[in-house]
């Protein structure tokens, strides 16, 4: 390859295949890509256990075309040039990007509006609680959608590809972490929402979240980083940086892993604590945030590659996927302990899942899988006396819920409705990718009413898929916000379905709403409704 070669597959591979398949390429959600495989040898030996190496033409084909394993296909996505300087790059010995340390963050913090400076109360009219925090994926920034007007209130640059949004236990401030590794504290008591403090973790990460046991309410930010891998405590109100552990270390099978990256991450209601989830080695941590300068950390085995997950109804048990192994963790946050590990169908992939009363079953978690046709229902304990009677099923796959195909990414309810949606963006066929299904959960063996987001939308037709990905409620529970996700240089829009006619209520569009994806209600993300 030239270096100029180099150097675009580099940018590409960070931004479209490391998620799935490691900065050092040792495979995760994805496979193994390191040369030793990925390299045809001259003499056409095969690779140990006997596969035989890929090699230019049919690496070209797999990143063109995608696999059933679930490698989407980048034909729609990368040009042909770009599709064959991939096929080489993944040939070359991986580079390893520098490390990123407390003295890195510390140069790299921004303290834009000290605390001191901000507003002493909320200096708008915006009910706070309606807003919606929505990812423009391609372009770095964030759109603040009024909930209740359905306007933009505002759009701020962020970092790139913003991943996930988290609000303060306040609800005052958003947080947002791009896979970039930038964070940026957002306060929503401006008259227009302002960025008021900003730090860099490394470079590529996912999850935020403050911590929420009483006596800390917001004292501390932790952000979870993939590359490096190893996850930072900072100040909840400036992002002064304060401690940064590594996440280095062994897989619960026995074996040291250079790269395991911090997936989710969610603050406990119970304990001073937040729940890490590390991907390569399937240890979950519980880390102690009562005392950071002596951090005590449980660390909890369940199974390799840890993703993403959320709380059953009691929001006692977090449900997180270890989504190469096909099972569902649910880590006891009380005990401190593994409560069960649940064999489901191929690659769960919940989100933060739906809770709901099952009228068979009583109360399940839901997950969607990317790998099957399928949503999942596992049982969940719950203390209330009338559920005693589904004691028996806690912790079991009760059901699977039919979908058309594989693909689905996230599934979502509230305790006020009475329907199930469920996307399937990463589906090839674009009669599956563009939609979603909803579900009546008062009655389960009901064909789900499909909803074809993409044509409600309005928006004209266009060669590459538009995705419908993720919903989120708004604060009253009676809406439903879904994302059509089309190509970087297209416009795409939030369409609003009104949750109990199924109707069509709203399409948000414009000239700036560039590849929406994640959307966050600042009150069910406040308070972990789903
Ligand atoms: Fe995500 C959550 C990682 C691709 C949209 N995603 C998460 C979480 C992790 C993660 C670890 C949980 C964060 C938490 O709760 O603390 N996502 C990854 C990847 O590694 C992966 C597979 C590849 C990558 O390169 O990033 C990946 N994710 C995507 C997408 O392509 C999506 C669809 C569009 C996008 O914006 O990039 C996407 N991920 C989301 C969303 C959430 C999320 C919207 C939050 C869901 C929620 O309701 O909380």
């Amino acid at each position: 390859m030239t270096p100029e070669e180099f150097e675009i597959g580099k940018k590409i591979y960070f931004e479209r295949c490391a998620g799935c398949h490691g900065v050092l390429r040792k495979g995760a959600t994805g496979k193994n890509l390191e040369p030793h495989w990925s390299k045809k040898a001259a003499d056409g030996s095969v690779q140990e256990g006997g596969m035989l190496k890929l090699g230019t033409a049919r690496l070209d084909k797999i990143i063109a075309l995608g696999t059933e394993g679930g490698m989407v296909n980048y034909d729609d996505i990368l040009t042909k040039q770009e599709i064959d300087i991939m096929a080489r790059y993944i040939q070359q010995t991986p580079p390893v990007p520098p490390e990123f340390s407390l003295a890195d963050m510390q140069a790299s913090w921004k303290l834009i509006v000290p605390v001191a400076e901000r507003p002493k109360k909320q200096m708008n009219k915006v009910n706070l609680k309606n807003v919606f925090a929505v990812t423009l994926r391609d372009t770095g920034k964030l759109a603040l959608i009024d909930g209740d007007t359905k306007e933009i209130w505002q759009i701020l640059n962020t970092g790139y590809a913003v991943h996930i949004s988290r609000m303060s236990l306040s609800g005052r401030y958003v947080y947002t972490v791009g896979r970039d590794g930038l964070v940026t504290l957002i306060d929503l008591w401006f008259e227009k929402p302002t960025t008021v403090a900003s730090i860099r973790m490394g470079s590529d990460a996912r999850s935020v979240d403050t911590s929420k046991f009483k006596g800390f309410e917001d004292k501390y930010l932790i952000g979870g980083g993939y590359w490096p891998p190893q996850y930072s405590i900072m100040e909840g109100d400036t992002l002064k940086p304060l401690k940064v552990i590594s996440t280095r270390g062994m897989t619960v099978d026995g074996e040291y892993h250079p790269e395991p990256r911090v997936a989710s991450i969610v603050a406990s209601h119970i304990k001073p604590e937040w729940v890490v989830n590390v991907k390569e080695t399937g240890q979950i941590l519980l880390v102690d945030y009562s005392d950071i300068k002596n951090l005590r950390t449980t660390t909890i085995e369940s199974a390799k590659f840890l993703h993403d997950g959320g709380w059953d109804a009691s929001k006692r048990y977090f449900m997180v996927a270890a989504n190469a192994s096909h099972k569902i963790a649910a880590v006891d946050t009380k005990t401190g302990k593994l409560a069960a590990l649940i064999d489901t169908k191929k690659i769960p992939h919940p989100g933060r899942g739906a809770n709901f009363l099952h009228p068979k079953y009583g109360p399940v978690w839901a997950t969607g899988h990317l790998g099957d046709a399928v949503v999942s229902l596992i049982s969940t304990p719950s203390d209330k006396k009338e559920h005693a009677k589904f004691k028996q099923y806690n912790w079991k796959v009760v059901e699977e819920l039919k979908m058309p195909g594989a693909g689905n990414l996230f599934v979502k309810t509230h305790p006020k409705s009475n329907h199930l949606w469920a996307d399937m963006p990463m589906n090839p066929e674009r009669e599956n990718a563009e939609v979603n299904y909803v579900y009546d959960i008062r009655d389960l063996s009901k064909p789900p009413v499909r909803i074809d987001v993409a044509k409600d939308s309005g928006l004209p037709v266009t060669k590459a898929l538009r995705r419908a990905v993720h919903q989120e409620y708004n604060e009253k529970g009676d809406e439903v916000w879904i994302s059509l996700w089309g190509g970087k240089t297209d416009q795409s829009a939030i369409v609003i379905y009104d949750d109990k006619t199924l109707k069509l209520k709203k399409v948000i569009t414009s000239p700036d709403m560039i590849t929406p994806t994640g959307k966050f209600n600042v009150w069910n993300t406040q308070h972990d409704i789903y």
